[in-house]
């Protein structure tokens, strides 16, 4: 058991940076005693199980201070893996699951392709950084939300050009009667030599989608013996909404409702290389624009080329998403 610790002890000691390989090496212990130091990061502190301990090596002089590695790096945002074969300690990001995460990690890993050695990192809850193919950068719009509802990052050829894009979607708005989700799609940029040295992010605009959606899908609204109805299409698919009990709440006759959008959006780049949006349509009037009544949902396909991003295969359906 003694033996069992001071293994592991040693090996905490050995492991000093992330992806590191770590090799337990021999070594006689002049005295080793538990201390219960506590350890801050970002002034917060990293709660573990197991005690640190203050260890004298023969022929040094003073005590180092080690700590249970298992335990500290995965509370610090690291996968630990132990390879008894070789007596190595293997160490990959940890994408956050749970706010104690985001707390305990300096920069929270919130998405990743270990595949494609791509990570997505937050930097407190206004931007993110990704790291990939060799370069950094840093966006300033968030990785995650105060609700913590992670970001998907997906990386395929999206274009069919040859070269690998990375999409991320981010949910960057929650509140009341609202739900948005940002879609970026990042290009790799290389120099003269062809090496990677940049990245160029490729937003799908608010104003870009709403418009696309406006000028997909078509409404009508009928009042059909005394009740009243809405009809939506696009392409081939149809909904017919009764509507009524919403226009006679707010006091509305046919000729007063509007069509609305863009205030439930989401996006979701599939393990498959499509990329899906999905949309909450509703109604409202002119006479209480804030009170939106939400009738039925979008689905359309999500392309990208040339910089830009264009729906297609827009379909409506009655109830919302
Ligand atoms: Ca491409």
């Amino acid at each position: 058991m003694k033996n069992n610790l001071v293994k592991s002890l040693a090996l905490a000691a050995a492991v000093s940076a992330a992806g590191a390989t770590a090799v337990l090496a021999s070594g006689g212990i002049k005295s080793a005693v538990f201390v219960d130091y506590k350890m801050y990061l970002n002034n917060r502190e990293v709660q573990l199980s197991n005690p640190l301990a203050a260890i004298v090596r023969d022929g040094a002089s003073d005590a180092a201070t080690y700590i249970p590695a298992r335990e500290f790096f995965e509370k610090t945002g690291y996968n630990v893996n132990w390879n008894g074969a070789d007596h190595s300690i293997r160490l990959t990001p940890k994408v956050m699951s749970s706010p104690d995460d985001f707390e305990n990690q300096m920069f929270p890993l919130v998405a990743a392709d270990y595949g494609e050695g791509a990570y997505l990192y937050a930097i407190g809850y206004d931007s993110a950084a990704l790291k990939y193919r060799g370069v950094s950068r840093a966006f300033d719009w968030p990785a995650i939300s105060p609700e913590f509802i992670l970001p998907v990052m997906r990386i395929f050829d999206y274009d069919g050009d040859g070269e690998k894009e990375v999409a991320i979607s981010s949910h960057s708005g929650t509140g009341t009667g609202l739900s948005v989700d940002e879609l970026h799609i990042i290009e790799m940029e290389t120099d003269a030599g062809g090496d990677y040295n940049g990245m160029t992010d490729h937003k799908f605009a608010p104003e870009a989608y709403n418009k696309q959606i406006s000028d997909g899908v078509a409404y009508k609204v009928s009042d059909d013996g005394g009740r009243m109805f809405i009809d939506i299409s696009s392409g081939t698919s149809s909904a017919r909404i009764d509507i009524t009990d919403y226009a006679r709440e707010v006091s509305a006759a046919a000729s007063d409702i509007r069509f609305s959008c863009g205030y439930f959006i989401g996006f979701t780049p599939d393990e498959d290389g499509a990329i899906k949006m999905r949309a909450g349509l509703g109604v409202y009037t002119e006479k209480r624009p804030g009170y939106i009544n939400y009738i039925a949902g979008l689905t359309a396909d999500v392309a990208y080329k040339d910089g830009a991003l264009t729906l297609s295969g827009m379909s409506v359906s009655a109830g919302y998403f």
